[in-house]
């Protein structure tokens, strides 16, 4: 039996456009149009969130908001330090993607003997560091933060010396990084990223699964070769972000992309992965209503978190 505690995060400062930390409560509104029962089996936990941040003005160009980030982060971490440390399975559901990181760091700082592996499941590889973005937006670095990568090979930015000191603490969050090493994630679905990541992905030799390669071989096939390629590690956490979806099933995401997963495909592949014993964390990001048309991607997203979470009832 695993002892399931939802987690709620009203994160968005980290993503471009706004609307992210609606996305909670658009799933809410999917599973009453279900008719589903979900919410009312569990209590969650409300992380803080720093959104009052949204009405300053931004004083690190190239890491919008990291001061409110690492507020956020920090929330994060310790809820989920605290929910590992008592053997507890979180489930978070959150805004923009850069929580994940508060995540990944909360799992280690728990059991930091265990190595920790990680499939990420999105269009994106959220590499980026602030030296490399494009963008400023911060929910495309979870993954930098947690392998303490800035890139500077690729370095494209001069972040300010007060950006930088956030990023450096936002790194040492938890005290013990890096929290993962790079042969240590599995990316399925990334299809939509920059040459400072290409980079990355070709130096450690980041096994990335395409939508096309899961399609021929099958959904099986790929989660045992995503988990296989974890085999040395004794716990794993999957990140499960939304826009890793094909964009033609809704626009309900900051940053739509092309040739992604249809819903079943999703279902399967996160119902599959969840089996594995090591599994000790889930998270679902980036739901957007305010971009969206008659809740078509909560919808989506809804399901996905439904069927996932019963398969890991089910199974255990
Ligand atoms: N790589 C782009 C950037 O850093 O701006 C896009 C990042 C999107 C990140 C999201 C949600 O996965
Ligand atoms: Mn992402
Ligand atoms: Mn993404
Ligand atoms: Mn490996």
């Amino acid at each position: 039996m695993r002892d399931i505690k939802l987690v709620e995060v009203r994160s968005e400062l980290a993503a471009g456009t706004r609307g992210a930390s609606m996305g909670i409560d658009a799933l809410k509104v999917a599973s009453l149009d279900k008719k589903s029962d979900f919410f009312t089996r569990f209590d969650p936990i409300n992380v803080k969130d720093a959104n009052n941040y949204l009405w300053r003005e931004n004083q690190h160009p190239f890491a919008n908001y990291i001061d409110g980030v690492y507020e956020v982060l920090q929330n994060v971490f310790q809820t989920i330090k605290s929910l590992r440390s008592q053997q507890k399975f979180p489930i978070i559901l959150a805004g923009d993607h850069s929580t994940a990181a508060g995540t990944i760091l909360g799992i280690k700082a728990a059991h930091p003997n265990k190595r920790l592996g990680v499939i990420w499941i999105d269009a994106h590889a959220d590499l980026h560091s602030p030296y490399t973005t494009p963008s400023g937006n911060m929910h495309g670095m979870p993954l930098a933060i947690c392998l303490g990568m800035d890139n500077l090979e690729q370095k494209q930015n001069d972040p300010l010396p007060g950006t930088v000191a956030y990023w450096k603490k936002i790194k040492n969050i938890g005290g013990m990084a890096p929290a993962i090493r790079p042969e240590d994630i599995v990316f399925i679905g990334v299809r939509d990223t920059e040459q400072p990541e290409d980079y990355l992905i070709e130096r450690y030799q980041i096994p990335s699964i395409s939508v096309e390669t899961l399609r021929k071989q099958g959904v099986s096939k790929t989660a045992a070769m995503a988990l296989e390629a974890l085999k040395d590690c004794e716990q794993v956490y999957i990140s499960f972000d939304v826009d890793s979806l094909d964009d033609s099933l809704s626009k309900g995401t900051g940053t739509p992309v092309p040739n992604g997963l249809t819903v079943e495909e999703a279902m399967r592949l996160n119902k599959a992965l969840i089996k594995d014993k090591r599994v000790c964390a889930w998270e679902i990001v980036e739901v957007n209503p305010t971009l969206d048309t008659e809740n078509a991607m909560a919808e989506n997203a809804f399901a996905v978190l439904e069927t996932t979470t019963h398969s890991l009832i089910t199974h255990f």
